[in-house]
């Protein structure tokens, strides 16, 4: 990353490592803020920040070249495929260190530059993430402002901007209106940059619904196309109501997939909607209109393997959660763009945009616990520094306890419509679908 503070590097470097995560390629951010912590402490002033201050910038770098060697040791040791080091990097001077130490270890090098010259985002960034670091806690906010600006100054005395030819980079000017790409390389670059090119700050909501209650979810049976019961059928009824509680008079899309029962239950609001391909339920193969019993006496084998290895087991004939992943990729880059969203789908699908937004791992993903009959709002909150991963074991075979570790969205409310549900979708376990959902609670961890 490069870029004066307050430019959203950290926002940015976290959206590209939980994209990328999520993905199935192994990523991990270096923040060189938590390395001079450890080495020089909280509550700095903004004179340690002062370019002429020679002792400071000895820490100062020797907690960069600390977070380089760690992010080094990573790649050889984890067989990490994309370090992220989370800095300032505002001089060619350090710019110039960071590509011969990485590229005399054969690991490529691509610069993401933010600049932002707009005031009042650059203040609304300080006040929604700054003041809440560890740097500041418990200080008066406008003297904490004051010095965070005081810290900008001492950063602009030195930067430059890239224009170093020979680099690979891109940069993002005024959050996303321009981007000036350099000498990109590959694959992995080039999907990063299309990645970056769709992140926007604008305020967003996303909320995630099943369809309501299906004939053959009556049945126990998984797949199929059929219509809703006439619970389900009620569930569509009340969901206007339901949306106007949650969502009020925000400017709305939903998005439903081609399946009838999804359709059904968009079918009584009043907004402007799309079928995507992509959220269709997880295509069950050869077991499509079974019930789970028929599947376990038929297929003992498979039904095993699918508990040893849910994200990774694929129906026969059908697809695993994996592949779902891939699917719903372009979803999930519409979604990057779009405000006001409301998704109407299935279980499977949204375990994997749920697990997107939350940054659950690939174990985590197929028990993510998206009851019948409930809206998950998902709402952007600021970046906090203490909160990193989370205990997040749970025994396969049991039903979710709903988790976050994520640092800029939870699932703060939902709301379940006391219909009695039966239950239960394409890729599931037993859930009740009336029990209210838990409350998120961020853990918190030391910082890494
Ligand atoms: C592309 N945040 O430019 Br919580 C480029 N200035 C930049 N804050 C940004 C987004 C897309 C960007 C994100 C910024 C940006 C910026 C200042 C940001 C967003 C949310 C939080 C913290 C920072």
């Amino acid at each position: 990353m490069v870029g004066l503070p307050a430019r959203g590097k950290t926002y940015i470097a976290s959206k590209v490592s939980r994209y990328l995560t999520w993905l199935g390629i192994k990523t991990q951010v270096f923040h060189v803020g938590n390395y001079r912590r450890k080495l020089a402490g909280l509550n700095l002033p903004h004179t340690f920040f002062d370019p002429h201050n020679a002792e400071a910038m000895k820490t100062r770098r020797e907690a960069a070249a600390w977070a380089l060697r760690d992010m080094i040791a990573w790649f050889e040791k984890a067989e990490g495929t994309v370090g992220i080091l989370d800095a300032t990097n505002s001089t060619k001077k350090a710019r110039a260190w960071i590509h011969q130490e990485l590229t005399s270890k054969d690991i490529q090098v691509l610069f993401i530059e933010s600049i932002c010259e707009d005031e009042r985002v650059i203040l609304s960034n300080i006040k929604d993430v700054k003041l809440s670091s560890p740097d500041y806690r418990k200080r008066d906010p406008e003297v904490a402002t004051e010095d965070f600006m005081q810290r900008i100054r001492h950063y602009e005395a030195a930067y430059e901007t890239i224009t170093e030819q020979d680099l690979t980079y891109i940069k993002l000017i005024n959050v996303g209106s321009q981007f000036i790409i350099n000498m990109i390389r590959g694959y992995l670059e080039s999907r990063i940059v299309y990645y970056l090119m769709n992140l926007h700050t604008r305020p967003k909501r996303i909320w995630f619904s099943r369809h309501g209650e299906s004939l053959f979810n009556l049945e126990d049976k998984i797949g199929g196309d059929s219509g809703l019961s006439p619970r389900g059928e009620q569930y569509a009824l009340k969901l206007p109501e339901l949306v106007k509680q949650n969502i009020g008079d925000r400017p709305l899309t939903v998005w439903t997939s081609t399946m009838k029962r999804t359709i059904q239950t968009a079918r009584h609001l009043p907004f402007p909607k799309k079928q995507w391909k992509a959220l269709d339920e997880l295509d069950t193969g050869i077991c499509d209109g079974m019930t789970y019993n028929e599947i376990a006496a038929k297929y003992p084998d498979d039904f095993a393997k699918r508990d040893e290895d849910k994200f990774n087991y694929r129906y026969r004939g059908g697809e695993s959660y994996r592949d779902l992943v891939l699917r719903l990729e372009p979803v999930i880059m519409d979604l990057e763009r779009q405000e006001n969203i409301l998704i109407i789908s299935h279980q499977a699908t949204i375990r994997c945009m749920y697990a997107y937004f939350m940054g659950l791992s690939h174990d985590q993903l197929p028990y993510a616990r998206i009851p019948l009959h409930t809206i998950i709002e998902l709402t952007p909150r600021a970046y906090d520094f203490d909160v990193g991963a989370v205990d997040t074991f749970r025994p396969k075979g049991q039903v979710s306890r709903r988790l976050t570790n994520d640092k800029f969205v939870s699932a703060s409310t939902s709301s379940t419509v006391n219909i009695p549900t039966l239950q239960e979708g394409a890729s599931g376990e037993i859930a009740d679908a009336n029990a209210p959902i838990l409350p998120i609670t961020p853990v918190s961890v030391a910082p890494c």
